[in-house]
């Protein structure tokens, strides 16, 4: 087990509120969801997500939808919250950059860097990628492209503040060098090294052709990402509830994608030190979703609507798809058919067959009722197990959700032998009460265990799992007593055969 040393801080990328969210949004944010579930189960614990609500990606989307940029944002900012919650996202707080909470600190961070000296007003002239947000040097444009997404670039030519990211570089090296776990995956941190070793340059930080952003006074606006990171510090008190944030901060895991990993491990703890905080613990940069090879995107016009997808899979299983189909890090293909596949061969077939396998001769055999397995429950398989919640919870916190969820299946098909080797039908059909009653009993308690495994996964088909149990109450979150041992389930529960868990679905037809 992961030690008890802090409390628990999880936060997403903020996304760009420029359209609809897509199923790429969902992704981390249901990461950040199973990770914090998880965590809850044994230490206090913040998830945090919201939305980038600045910038002029923002401000262009509102222009072309006839509003003014606060406006656009509010419109969209519900649609951003009914997507989590269609997934079943329990976030503790949602922050948008257009809040005054977080807007007034904006102001201050940047008052802040003005008296420290880390930044200087200057002139910038070059390229900017509006679809990112960023600054590229000429030399770094590919065929006169955004490096990064490949959208035209725009000429800027500006007085701006900049800050002294290069002041920063060797310190930036040595906490590299110091920390080798602190960026993930490894060719994420390699990457991260090498733009090190080549030498960084200060960053600009203002803007002041353009206006939908947090004011600077004597003019222009802080430049978007610099707002846009520091909600992971606004949203939990800094520099106005000490307690609060000393809480929470370092965060243990910041998840984003590996597009913009430069900007989450060396901009922002270059910004973080000037300002005295420490860097995070851990910065992960997670894969793609990918269509046909290329990142899913709504402006490339491949994205998903997450909200179609959940009426058709169920959240759950869309949850349960995103996190065993790759491991995580890595980009993976999307395909509905991947997912039909998926959710019939793991879900309809092992899982939701051994429920309703188990319940059903519990209904024949015990009118529904859990039997007593009066010390005949199979020893091995309680010892087998035993270990299981810890090397499930570690698994989930070091990030390795698919092998979390191959430790859980080890159990799941371990039940599903134990009805084709005890043939409760035949014990039933001999009269052998006590083994009958013991298969069945170790059946209901291997699943209240998957159940609760299972939880920060599947949360809603695992709840109703629990009640076709006839557990009482809520799924127990904490781990450590309600998984302590093999028998933790009260015999006497009745439970309740109902319709199928996870019904099959059919494979989409492929063109
Ligand atoms: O970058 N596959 O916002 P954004 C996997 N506002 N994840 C995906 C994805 C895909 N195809 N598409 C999007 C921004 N994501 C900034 C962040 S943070 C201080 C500011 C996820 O709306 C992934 O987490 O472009 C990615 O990093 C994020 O959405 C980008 O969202």
């Amino acid at each position: 087990m992961k030690p008890m040393e802090r409390p628990y801080y999880v936060t997403t990328p903020i996304y760009y509120i420029s359209g609809s969210p897509h199923i790429g949004h969902a992704y981390t944010t249901i990461v950040a969801d199973v990770l914090a579930r998880t965590a809850r189960t044994f230490r206090p614990t913040f998830f945090l997500t919201g939305t980038d609500e600045h910038g002029q990606k923002v401000a262009n989307a509102a222009a072309a939808a006839g509003k003014t940029p606060q406006e656009w944002c509010d419109e969209l900012v519900p649609r951003w919250k009914e997507l989590f919650a269609a997934y079943h996202v329990r976030y503790d707080d949602f922050i948008r950059t257009t809040e005054p909470r977080h807007v007034e600190k904006v102001r201050r961070v940047f008052e802040r860097l003005q008296m420290s000296g880390d930044v200087y007003l200057g002139k910038y002239e070059g390229w900017y990628c509006v679809n990112d947000e960023t600054f590229w040097l000429e030399s770094k444009l590919v065929d006169g492209r955004c490096p990064t997404c490949g959208r035209e670039v725009q000429w800027i030519s500006e007085d701006d503040w900049f800050f002294r990211l290069s002041a920063y570089r060797d310190r930036l090296r040595e906490h590299f060098l110091a920390h080798p776990q602190w960026v993930q995956p490894r060719s994420v941190y390699n990457e991260m090294m090498s733009i090190l070793n080549e030498g960084l340059d200060d960053l600009s930080i203002s803007r002041t052709s353009f206006d939908w952003g947090v004011p600077i006074d004597g003019g222009g606006v802080i430049y978007v990402w610099l707002d846009a990171l520091l909600n992971y510090i606004t949203a939990i008190g800094w520099s106005e509830d000490d307690a609060r944030f000393k809480t929470w901060w370092p965060a243990q895991t910041q998840l984003v994608g590996k597009e913009i990993a430069r900007f989450h491990t060396i901009i922002w703890p270059a910004i973080l030190w000037a300002l005295g905080e420490s860097a995070p613990d851990l910065v992960f940069a997670h894969g793609w979703i990918t269509v046909d090879g290329q990142k899913m995107g709504k402006s490339v016009g491949n994205a998903v609507d997450p909200f179609a997808l959940a009426q058709r899979f169920g959240a759950d299983s869309l949850r349960y798809f995103l996190l065993r189909e790759a491991p995580f890090g890595s980009d993976f293909s999307y395909s509905e058919e991947k997912i039909a596949q998926r959710h019939n061969s793991d879900l309809a077939n092992d899982l939701g067959n051994l429920l309703q396998r188990t319940l059903s001769m519990l209904q024949r055999y015990r009118d529904g009722i859990v039997p007593d397995p009066a010390g005949g429950s199979d020893a091995e398989l309680a010892r087998r197990f035993a270990p299981l919640p810890m090397v499930v919870r570690d698994r989930i916190l070091d990030l390795r959700f698919r092998e979390a969820l191959e430790g859980v299946w080890e159990l799941v098909t371990a039940l599903n032998r134990a009805i084709d080797e005890r043939k409760p039908w035949t014990l039933h059909k001999e009269g052998r009460t006590g083994e009958l009653n013991a298969v069945l009993y170790d059946l209901c308690e291997g699943l209240r265990w998957i159940a609760i495994l299972l939880h920060p996964f599947m949360p809603e088909r695992m709840s109703e799992m629990w009640q076709q149990l006839g557990i009482p109450g809520e799924i127990d979150e904490d781990w450590s007593s309600s998984l302590r041992a093999w028998g933790g389930l009260l015999p006497i529960g009745q439970t309740a055969l109902a319709a199928p868990l996870f019904p099959r679905v059919e494979l989409p037809t492929l063109a």
